[in-house]
């Protein structure tokens, strides 16, 4: 079994002044019994005031394997301690399919192993602030339990102050923990395995905070986790929740899945993204064959059939990604993959292209973030539109894969004449799906390095205030309701040019932006198109939320295109009963979707007319920014940057 982190047993360096550290961790091994039992705690990563049993049952929810905790296990394998990883998420997510668990009850599982397993030292990891609540119950959880608790991931990374200060943990691991925690470890366990010295690790002693020191870490990846899946279920995952719509894919729902990655960090500095900051700078590759070797086991071992890359930029090293790929192909496996994280397009040329296509690939994003080329400047994308355009047309060769362009309304200061300017991309380059999310302040991101009373909030909360990229996600109805949103509906496309919105009113932006560009105008609903695509999409989204009408509705057109009327009717009546509610009354009558439901049409050509007089009707509001013909024809949009 390779070891996954290529560090450490390095004797000689310059010495660093860890004096504090050790006398701290010498008094804490005298007052808690050394163990040689660890456990590695994954929070739960439903949104609990927003959880509805009916998307649990459907598999709507979020069911990744616990990989960063996986990676720490692999790193720990030399020490010979009895490691366990707990992913609350999966204890949860199975509990409620299977027994109808109360969601609030989930610190009772963790409780229930601190119980049993009785850890000398406790790992708990967040990676977004959506998990905070949990976090703080489960770190309270297991201090009161008597262990020696260590906090890490992304929110411990930049809130280690207030997860110190209210003695909530005894460390917190900044960024990522292989190499601090063997660190720590060697000198709090008991047993020195000789690692390097490394900044990162906090702690509070009777003078106050304090971190160690030691040379910049930089965790080489390396190796594999077919080790560390010994105790993780990964063949189970499937039947309790998913990774993305991607793994809900027609027959792939009951297929097992696996998160799997390439190499860590990212080759840009996106100002409103934390990976440049919380991964550090570059991009580190990990050996191609100990990639294909972990593929080959959970292939061929665990029945996976679906994989998910983890990566930030899984493009870059663009041979090792092509011999990658070209590995995936020889070896004849019947499975297929998706990167819903995004691809830099850029690194996309045509025979990494074919390769994608032919090694199973059946979707990924591309981050396009905005239409906007001064924007796209202004928050250092790696892009320009003349190069997603070019992207754009190489696609005939990849027809079955589904391409989804990410956009973000409401970037810093973002007026809404630029937004409109991403609204007029996105229906210029017709990929399969404009996904459309709004900008959320977040840790580590540049754009938001001032936004500390923000975050303090979020800590102070529980992570109660956070918002949503996918606005209407907040709820469970999948409902936008914004009183605080004085224009609504189609009146949002007379906000002036040079106003930058406020945020509520940025949720109804982008509330007409995904209906008008994703349903009314999706070129797989138009002639030529491929509604088979549209449909897959669809269904799989709307497991997240299941009476949204306007998706049964788009659903019922697209089985009419395909000619499967039955399906159609069906979906046409669930859409009359969920939009008879008086929120989607209104949505309906302001998009025109009314007309379409009551006068539901029964073949292609009136699918066709249907959402063109629906076009028609909203096209006058959309006149001061685009010709309303575009909105017929897309390839009249002439390119503005
Ligand atoms: C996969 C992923 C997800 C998965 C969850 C994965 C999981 N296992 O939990 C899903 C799809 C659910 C998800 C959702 C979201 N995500 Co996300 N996600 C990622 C992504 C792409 C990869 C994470 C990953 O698996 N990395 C691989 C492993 C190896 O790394 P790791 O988990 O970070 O673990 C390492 C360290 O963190 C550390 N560590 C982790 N845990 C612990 C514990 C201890 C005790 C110690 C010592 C160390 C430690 O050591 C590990 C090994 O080095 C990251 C990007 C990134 N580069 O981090 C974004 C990222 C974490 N996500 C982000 C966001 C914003 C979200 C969402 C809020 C987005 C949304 N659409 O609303 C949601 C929130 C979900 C919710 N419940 O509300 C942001 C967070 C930014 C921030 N500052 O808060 C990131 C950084 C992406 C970005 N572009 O900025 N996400
Ligand atoms: S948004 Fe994407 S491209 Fe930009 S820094 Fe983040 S991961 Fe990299």
């Amino acid at each position: 079994m390779d070891q996954i982190v290529n560090q450490s047993q390095v004797p000689l360096e310059p010495a660093f002044d860890n004096a504090r550290f050790e006398t701290y961790c010498a008094g804490l091994r005298h007052e808690h019994a050394l163990s040689e039992r660890l456990l590695l705690v994954q929070i739960p990563q439903i949104v609990l005031d927003a959880f509805n049993p009916q998307i649990a049952r459907q598999r709507g929810y979020y069911n990744f394997p616990p990989t960063g905790l996986q990676y720490l296990d692999q790193a720990m394998a030399h020490r010979g301690l009895e490691v366990r990883v707990l992913d609350l998420n999966f204890e949860l997510m199975k509990r409620i399919s299977e027994e109808d668990f109360d969601p609030e009850r989930w610190p009772e599982i963790l409780a229930a192993e601190l119980e049993a397993f009785q850890p000398g030292v406790v790992g708990v990891g967040c990676l977004f602030d959506a998990g905070i609540g949990p976090m703080l119950t489960a770190l309270e959880l297991a201090r009161s339990h008597g262990a020696v608790v260590v906090g890490g991931g992304l929110v411990a990374s930049y809130e280690w102050q207030n997860l110190l200060a209210p003695e909530l943990c005894h460390f917190v691991i900044e960024g990522e923990g292989e190499n601090r925690i063997n660190f720590l470890l060697d000198q709090f366990a008991g047993q020195s395995f000789d690692h390097r010295a490394t900044p990162g690790i906090h702690f509070r002693d009777d003078e106050g905070h304090a971190e160690t020191c030691g040379q910049p870490d930089i965790v080489e990846v390396a190796g594999d986790l077919i080790e560390s899946y010994r105790q993780v279920p990964v063949e189970e995952y499937y039947k309790y929740g998913s990774l993305n719509p991607f793994s809900r894919t027609g027959e792939l729902i009951d297929q097992p899945f696996a998160a799997i990655q390439l190499s860590r960090g990212c080759r840009a500095q996106c100002t409103f993204c934390a990976v440049s900051d919380f991964m550090g700078r570059g991009v580190r590759l990990r050996p191609v064959d100990d990639v294909l070797a972990e593929m080959q086991f959970l292939v061929e071992e665990r029945g996976v059939r679906h994989f998910e890359w983890l990566d930030d930029d899984l493009l870059f090293h663009r041979q090792d990604v092509k011999r990658l790929l070209r590995g995936i192909v020889e070896r004849g496996w019947d499975i297929h993959w998706a990167a819903n994280n995004g691809l830099i397009s850029a690194s996309i040329d045509q025979e990494t292209l074919d390769l994608i296509r032919d090694s199973g690939c059946i979707g990924f994003k591309i981050g396009i973030e905005s239409g906007n080329a001064e924007m796209l400047k202004k928050v250092h994308k790696p892009g320009t539109l003349p190069k997603f355009r070019r992207f754009a047309g190489m696609l005939h060769s990849a027809p079955n894969i589904f391409v989804g362009g990410n956009f973000i309304v409401g970037l810093p200061d973002e007026s809404f004449g630029q937004m409109m300017d991403s609204f007029r991309f996105a229906l210029e380059i017709e990929l399969d799906w404009a996904v459309l999310t709004v900008c959320q302040t977040v840790r580590g991101a540049s754009a938001f390095a001032d936004q500390g009373e923000y975050f303090e909030h979020q800590m102070k909360s529980g992570g109660a205030g956070v918002g949503n990229f996918v606005p209407v996600r907040k709820s469970a109805a999948g409902e936008l309701h914004d009183e605080k949103a004085r224009i609504r509906g189609l009146d949002v496309f007379r906000l002036p040019a040079d106003q930058v919105p406020t945020s509520d009113q940025v949720n109804e932006v982008w509330f007409a932006f995904n209906l008008i560009l994703n349903y009314l105008c999706n070129k797989n609903l138009r002639p030529g198109g491929r509604p088979d695509k549209f449909i897959s999409w669809v269904e799989t989204a709307q497991r997240a939320y299941p009476t949204n009408p306007y998706m049964n509705l788009s659903l019922a057109l697209g089985y009419v295109l395909l000619g499967n009327s039955d399906k159609a009717v069906e979906l046409q009546a669930m859409a009359a009963r969920h939009a008879a509610e008086g929120y989607w009354q209104e949505r309906f009558a302001t998009f025109a979707l009314d007309r379409i439901l009551e006068d539901f049409p029964t073949d292609a050509e009136g699918v066709f007319a249907a959402l063109s007089k629906a076009r028609s009707f909203i096209a006058p509001h959309l006149a001061p920014w685009l010709d309303p013909a575009a909105l017929e024809n897309p390839t009249l949009l002439a390119p503005n940057d």
